[in-house]
């Protein structure tokens, strides 16, 4: 399958490691592969009548709501820089039941993962589209896709695809961003908005009003690529953006990611302090916060997984339980990783759902109710002595 010399693959800088880059030899070292691959439901074919360059493009038509793509292992080296990049046109690119949550058309992506250019829906000229991705230190082929549709977002229409290129990159140009194929987090540096909101990010919020908080992309502020994930509190809320990922069990893990503040304060009653922060959802088990204005500080913790556990919310929260707070914060480039530093992994809370509740979750819990009960009993006592 590999029948690219693994000298050239490893040259920096120019070479273009896709083989048949521009269809010129139709389907040769790309492999067609599609959800529905019977007659009725998908035609791949060569196409001399649009090309982006050269004598030709491909050409994929999905006759019914299919996810389609032609693929192609490109021979890397691991823990390095690539950009994928290509043209694509398209013809009538949509879902019969309208776009899905995703609302992806035609795109070029990694197989296997949620790392793809931006898509062309509807119909649209030629257009190039690329992505960069950083290789698992222990990879050596990921494959490419041009795709039309996706899990769960399955599209009708055409997609021509043309000149697609992989190259070696020495750093992350400008203000790009690198999409890291060892991070679990998906959209971890907030490059990709669906509608509203940004891909596989939930807002929510104790009090989800527009009066209480607003969600937004800032591509002002941002600690790396095109945007960051803003919250802003314009009364006391507690908020964040949660994603839940994937783990495994008996495992500890490193949440790292990038906070910026402005004007972060809480409210004198809280019973505790704490700011913008990076946390695991429903538990105490958070980052050192940031309050006030600051500019973009690294943030981190370790949290270790309970025996059966197999997801983890991961949010970037401004204010917590029991801390209300006013105030912007802007998240940015979120990362999970395994940890591997024995001296410290016991020091990792653990977060296992399906055990026995969080400690200091509880504690606090009781002492909230005792609390309330004693404030009540006591406004009693002082009602019917005023009265009596
Ligand atoms: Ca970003």
């Amino acid at each position: 399958m590999l029948c690219l010399n693994p000298v050239m693959a490893w040259g920096r800088g120019e070479a273009n490691l896709t083989r048949n880059p521009g269809f010129e030899q139709g389907t040769s070292s790309w492999d067609a592969k599609a959800w529905r691959m019977d007659p009725g439901a998908v035609e791949f074919r060569q196409s001399l009548k649009y090309r982006h360059s050269g004598k030709a493009s491909f050409e994929i038509s999905n006759l019914q709501d299919n996810d389609s793509a032609l693929l192609q292992d490109i021979a890397v080296h691991g823990g390095s820089l690539y950009e994928i990049s290509g043209w694509i046109k398209t013809r009538d690119v949509n879902g019969t039941q309208g776009l899905k949550r995703e609302n992806i058309g035609a795109c070029l992506c990694l197989r296997d993962t949620w790392i793809r250019s931006n898509d062309l829906k509807g119909s649209q000229d030629w257009a190039r589209v690329s992505f960069i991705v950083k290789t698992r230190p222990d990879q050596t082929t990921p494959p490419i896709a041009c795709r039309l549709g996706y899990w769960g977002n399955t599209v009708k229409g055409m997609a021509w695809f043309d000149d697609i290129t992989v190259e070696e990159l020495k750093e992350t140009p400008g203000d790009s961003h690198a999409d890291e194929l060892d991070n679990p987090i998906v959209n971890a540096g907030f490059e990709k908005h669906a509608g509203n909101f940004y891909e596989f990010w939930v807002p929510n919020a104790w009090m989800m009003k527009p009066d209480a908080v607003e969600f937004s992309f800032d591509s002002e502020t941002k600690h790396r690529g095109r945007s960051s994930a803003k919250i802003t509190h314009p009364v006391f809320n507690d908020s964040g953006w949660t994603q839940e990922i994937g783990v495994g069990p008996n495992q500890v893990y490193k949440v790292s990611g990038w906070i910026k503040t402005k004007d972060v304060s809480g409210n004198k009653d809280n019973r505790i302090d704490v700011g913008a922060n990076l946390c695991i959802n429903g538990t105490w088990i958070r980052s050192p916060d940031l309050k006030g204005t600051q500019p973009w500080t690294h943030t981190e913790f370790i949290v270790r997984t309970g025996p059966r556990q197999t997801t983890l919310p991961i949010a970037c929260r401004l204010g917590y339980w029991s801390s209300v707070v006013k105030g912007t914060a802007w998240f940015d480039d979120v990362r999970v990783a395994l940890f591997s530093e024995p001296a410290k992994e016991k020091d990792a809370p653990l977060y296992d759902p399906q055990g026995p509740p969080n400690k200091p979750a509880r504690g606090r819990l009781l002492l909230a109710v005792v609390l309330g009960l004693v404030a009540i009993a006591t406004m009693v006592s002082i009602i019917l002595a005023v009265k009596s």
